[in-house]
């Protein structure tokens, strides 16, 4: 655990002992690392007898709905300020919202990610782009505070891992993230069980969804594309959290190195998910490129429509992209 240094790590003791009064934040569009991991900080606190409330502008999924485990105070709007807000698996603050200045609502601001293009954003910045998990850092964090991880904790925390490991099978997998998944399993939190509930229990739009997006898959040179547009989710009764894992099995395509897919994000944006499937292209840069950001494998950003001629050329200019002098030369 030498990753958190010892001195942010007595600050946050402090901030966690002298407070009550914490609300948690995660990205829009919550992944399993995002739900798995202000939940699992949601049940610590309230394990510690403090008072915690999330802040989410949508919903849970109803595939991790499984991990609401009692009542969560789960609030849509912030009317005052709070003592403590804390921030997870997020590159940056607007990725929560883009109404208000979260930093305006608390009177400290933890950051707590493992996103290489984080911007430090908080009063107290925990960010370890090592880490295959947020989940696996808040396992570190409450470990090094000298508590114990509950059984509920430890199911949100394996959560986290299995979605942002692809089911320990991403390059993110390694000795560290099995040892922290085999001390949950320890605990009694079951990958099984818990691959199930998030893998095995989709709704059928989900799947039209997918079925749709292989219907138009295409093959660009070495780039997979596909994409799903605002009819298909009208028709399907689709909604976002519909759309998660579509792109993970677009990545399948043997011929690919780079796999796109374009969606819906609202009536101005399309959003743009992207994976890599070779070392040499960092899709965080990629992302960062056009104002999103990510990770080495796993990256995304949202772009105008106005901006999109046609998925085609815009194919076309990210391929230009990274077989540019400027990708080279800015490529490590
Ligand atoms: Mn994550």
């Amino acid at each position: 655990m030498k990753n958190i240094r010892n001195k942010t790590l007595r600050v946050l003791k402090t901030v966690i002992e002298e407070n009550q009064d914490f609300i948690l934040f995660t990205h829009q569009n919550p992944d399993g690392d995002a739900i798995g991991s202000v939940l699992a900080f949601y049940y610590f606190l309230e394990e510690l007898n403090k008072n915690p409330t999330i802040y989410m502008t949508g919903v849970v999924p109803y595939f991790y709905e499984f991990l609401l485990k009692k009542e969560v105070k789960i609030v849509k709007e912030i009317d005052r300020k709070y003592e403590v807000g804390i921030v997870f698996d997020s590159s940056d603050k607007n990725r929560i919202t883009e109404e208000f200045d979260i930093s305006e609502k608390v009177k400290v601001l933890i950051n707590i990610d493992h996103h290489p293009t984080n911007s430090n954003f908080g009063n107290i910045n925990i960010v370890n782009p090592k880490a295959a998990s947020v989940t696996e850092i808040i396992s570190d964090i409450i470990k090094k505070l000298g508590y114990e991880i509950s059984i509920n904790v430890a199911e949100c925390i394996l959560t986290g891992l299995i979605t942002d490991t692809g089911s320990f099978k991403f390059s993110n997998t390694n000795y560290k993230s099995l040892k922290i998944a085999s001390d949950l399993v320890k605990k009694g939190a079951n990958i099984s069980k818990i691959s199930k509930e998030i893998y095995e229990k989709r709704k059928m739009a989900s799947l039209k969804l997918m079925g749709i997006a292989l219907l138009r898959l295409q093959l660009y040179r070495n780039i997979g594309w596909s994409f799903i547009e605002e009819e298909d989710m009208k028709v399907n009764g689709a909604s976002q959290e519909d759309i998660e894992g579509i792109i993970d099995l677009l990545r399948t395509l043997k011929e690919a190195d780079l796999v796109v897919l374009f969606y819906p994000y609202n009536k101005e944006k399309i959003k743009v998910s992207l994976r890599s499937k070779k070392d040499s292209i960092d899709v965080s840069r990629l992302a960062l490129k056009f104002g999103g950001g990510g990770h080495k494998e796993a990256a995304g950003f949202q772009i105008d429509k106005t901006q999109m001629n046609s998925y085609d050329d815009f194919i076309k200019k990210i391929d230009s992209y990274i077989n540019s002098d400027e990708w080279v030369y800015t490529h490590k």
